[in-house]
């Protein structure tokens, strides 16, 4: 019933490569990014020499990139924008990026983004579509802004009949985490009713401190860092947790949550204020509503693992078991792990026929058994009497920087729904562009686990 179609990068101008390569794997990366090792590497880049075979988006862009007089954003100013991030992200060094994209222009487009963004329901409806629809579904990109822009033009722009929901991991890991997250939130801009950003786990305070994102912040943006990262983190605070796609597909990045259970106080008989039980043992663990998920505060830096706001955190950091029930996620450390009788519950009880999910690369499915791995960007991972439960992952050669030899050569996919009734996915495989441009690594990856696994709680405290 699910048709595949691989869409194999072949396109010569996308491929197309400049002299430097990632070579991450090889040469250990220099101590600290200096311009001048990096302006050495790539020298030749934007020159006219023919040396090498240089993709025709070498053409310096018109930089630096300024907010629209009228402040409309355009269709063809978001393509501007992909085109001088791309061009910037082979030809400039990381610290030359207000360059480029000036900070004065960042405040106008993450005031934009977070307006729109912080009125967003928690659960985004998304329907109305016309008879020609179709709605692209994206999983994890982390960073990979080249793997990102190939997918963006195979799959075809957003437009107002191609709905696109992205569920969450813009950031982290990989090196363009900045010029990733803020071409999403362009297109968001340009098209809010078209384009959907969800929140991942890694849009938080804690992973973005851990697996990157930071760094790559203050590094772009030097004495106007911490600024620009304070505006990332109030914006990620903004996106919603999860979609509800033609009311038949619930997405969201880890997927499912649990119910709040609440027992009237004793301190306070008879009156109408419920505390809320803490401590949940597994066996009092039910599945939470949709109506419970529209009234979770998502306004929070990190997730909490504790306390009376658990929904944000299952949404976020849940995994699919094939074990039935749900359970604590003790491997993350927050979050639910749920079984495929818990699938099955929730779709019956809202008469849909998929949840698709992300949040698991390549490097955490090594570590599952009787779960399917990663290579080729998606997986069917429960398959019950009403529909199926999909993991969807879309950085492919994930992760970017990775401290052993043999890499996971993954896939990354994305998914279409077409109408009637948007529920068949139709799923793109896709490889890697490589090789990818050179850059350095803004977190310690080899110190770093591979996976998300085993939250460091301690140092979430805020
Ligand atoms: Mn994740």
């Amino acid at each position: 019933m699910f048709s595949q179609s691989d869409s194999r990068n072949t396109d010569s101008t996308t491929t197309a490569v400049t002299a430097a390569v990632d070579d991450a794997n090889s040469n250990p990366p220099p101590p600290s990014s200096s311009d001048e090792d990096f302006f050495s590497s790539i020298s030749v880049a934007s020159s006219s020499s023919s040396e090498d075979n240089q993709p025709q988006t070498q053409t310096p862009p018109q930089i630096p990139i300024s907010w629209p007089s009228d402040s409309v954003i355009t269709q063809s100013w978001v393509i501007s924008l992909m085109e001088a991030f791309d061009w910037g992200s082979r030809n400039l060094p990381p610290s030359e990026f207000p360059t480029l994209f000036p900070v004065q222009v960042f405040d106008s487009l993450v005031l934009s983004a977070s307006k729109i963004l912080h009125k967003e329901p928690n659960c985004v409806l998304i329907g109305g579509f016309k008879a020609d629809s179709s709605v692209v579904v994206v999983g994890d990109v982390h960073g990979q802004l080249h793997d990102v822009i190939f997918l963006l033009r195979d799959a075809g722009f957003p437009a107002d009949n191609r709905v696109f929901v992205f569920n969450g991991d813009y950031v982290d890991r990989g090196a363009w985490g900045l010029e990733t997250f803020l071409l999403l939130l362009a297109w968001k801009v340009s098209m809010p009713n078209k384009v959907y950003l969800l929140r991942g786990n890694h849009e938080s305070k804690y992973c973005t401190s851990v697996y990157g994102f930071e760094k790559e912040v203050l590094t772009k943006y030097g004495d106007k860092g911490k600024h620009v990262y304070r505006k990332c983190l109030g914006c990620f605070e903004g996106l919603p947790l999860a979609s509800m796609i033609a009311g038949r597909v619930y997405t969201a990045h880890g997927g499912l949550f649990r119910c709040l259970p609440s027992t009237p106080s004793k301190r306070s008989k008879g009156k109408k204020t419920r505390k809320v039980v803490l401590n949940q043992e597994a066996s009092s663990l039910a599945l939470g509503s949709l109506d419970e998920l529209s009234k979770a505060r998502r306004t929070v830096l990190d997730p909490p693992w504790e306390g009376p706001n658990l929904i944000p955190g299952d949404v976020l950091w849940s995994d699919p078991s094939m074990n039935p029930g749900l359970s604590p996620n003790k491997e993350r450390g927050i979050g639910l792990l749920w079984g495929p009788d818990c699938t099955e519950e929730f779709l019956k009880k809202y008469n849909l026929k998929l949840i698709i999910r992300s949040h698991e690369g390549p490097d955490a499915r090594e570590k599952r058994s009787g779960l399917g791995g990663m290579d080729e960007g998606y997986t069917i991972d429960h398959v019950v009497e009403s529909g199926k439960l999909i993991t969807l992952f879309s950085a492919p050669d994930y992760p970017q920087f990775q401290a052993t030899e043999e890499r996971y050569k993954n896939k990354g996919a994305y998914i279409v729904l077409e109408p009637p009734h948007f529920d068949s996915p139709v799923f793109h495989s896709f490889e890697a562009i490589t090789p990818r441009p050179k850059a350095n690594p803004f977190y310690d990856f080899e110190d770093v686990l591979d996976s998300d696994e085993e939250l460091d709680l301690a140092s979430m405290v805020s």
